[in-house]
């Protein structure tokens, strides 16, 4: 029988909200399972995980969804305190760090129509 991995994202290769938790994983040396969806045709797994979004990236941890890359984020960071910490732990640079990562995500980069119709 395989080895089941605690930990499996949900995500989509264009995605940089996906890349940034995979980037995090990555830097805190945790073994995931990465399973690659089809925007354009969403699966079961995705739809069950995040009903509200229906977005990735998805992280599921022991059977457990967390949606929404900046959650992830703090969730990884609070989960393993393995270092490096990916968030400053001062609160005032944790709220400015916080302020800069909506502002990117509100500046419009692309999302599932755009990425489809470039394609
Ligand atoms: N605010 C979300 C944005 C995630 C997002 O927009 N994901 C896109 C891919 S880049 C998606 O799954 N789109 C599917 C859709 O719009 O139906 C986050 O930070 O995780």
């Amino acid at each position: 029988m395989g080895e089941v991995k605690e930990v499996k994202l949900l995500g989509m290769w264009a995605s940089s909200y996906c890349k940034r938790v995979e980037l995090a994983l990555k830097l805190k040396g945790i073994g995931y399972e990465y399973v690659e969806e089809d925007l354009s045709d969403k699966s079961q797994m995705l739809l069950q995980y995040n009903p509200v979004h229906k977005k990735v990236p998805v992280l599921i941890h022991n059977g457990r969804p967390i949606t929404e890359s900046l959650v992830i984020l703090e969730y990884i960071d609070d989960n393993w305190k393995t270092s490096p910490p990916l968030l400053p732990q001062d609160p005032y640079h944790r709220a400015t760090f916080r302020f800069w990562a909506n502002f990117f995500d509100q500046q419009g980069f692309p999302g599932r129509s755009e990425i489809i119709k470039a394609n």
